[in-house]
């Protein structure tokens, strides 16, 4: 399983960076991952609570760190789940390809088109003030879109198998990003972030 690097395309046209490199995986090798997440990652289920209600998740995840790191997002605290070879060698892939370090990763699964992830920026506290986040996606292609905090200006494009999305710079300051869901959608993704984390909270 090896990733090939490629010249990528600059989604954004002002205030930060994300760029895509659509055939960054190989499509076997993209499907090995997948496969091998589907079947062996340990999917948990996540409530949050929102205006006083609990709900679940509208999808599946785990958190890993290399360093045994703890993460709290959306009032959740994270313990991290296994650190596995196929980890290690995304977390490789990425760093060359972006030429940023990373430490853990957040693994969702979109089970089909119900499942999605609202308006949200990653501006954590623990990502720093400027963090480059690598984002590859693998199965069904999902529609992914930014919308800038100020200007409204949004950004729609598609997120296929196999691609890298790297955001970086001002992007988490002045962009939302979203999943929406999607009644065409019947077949899983996995979506996977690296990210840098510089301390637990
Ligand atoms: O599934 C995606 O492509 C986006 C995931 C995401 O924004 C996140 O995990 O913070
Ligand atoms: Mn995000």
């Amino acid at each position: 399983m090896q990733g090939k690097t490629q010249v990528g395309t600059e989604l954004l046209p002002f205030d930060g960076s994300a760029m895509l490199m659509t055939n960054f995986l190989g499509t076997n090798s993209a499907t090995c991952y997948f496969d091998e997440l589907l079947q062996n990652n340990p999917w948990e289920q996540r409530a949050i609570t929102m205006f006083g209600k609990t709900v679940d998740e509208p999808r599946l995840t785990t958190w890993h760190s290399t360093q045994n790191l703890t993460y709290a997002y959306s009032g959740l605290l994270r313990t991290p789940a296994v650190w596995t070879p196929l980890l290690a060698e995304l977390l490789e892939l990425c760093q060359s390809a972006s030429g940023a370090k990373f430490n853990s990763v957040l693994i969702n699964l979109y089970r089909d088109g119900n499942d999605s992830m609202g308006w949200h920026a990653d501006n954590e506290k623990a990502n720093g003030p400027e963090p480059t986040i690598a984002s590859i996606s693998l199965g069904a292609s999902r529609r992914f879109d930014l919308r800038h905090r100020e200007s409204k200006e949004t950004i729609r494009t598609e997120l296929t198998h196999g691609s890298l999305l790297v955001m970086s710079g001002k992007s988490q300051n002045a962009w939302l990003h979203q999943i929406p869901k999607s009644k065409r959608v019947t077949e899983p993704r996995i979506n996977l972030t690296f990210r840098w984390v510089h301390s637990a909270f």
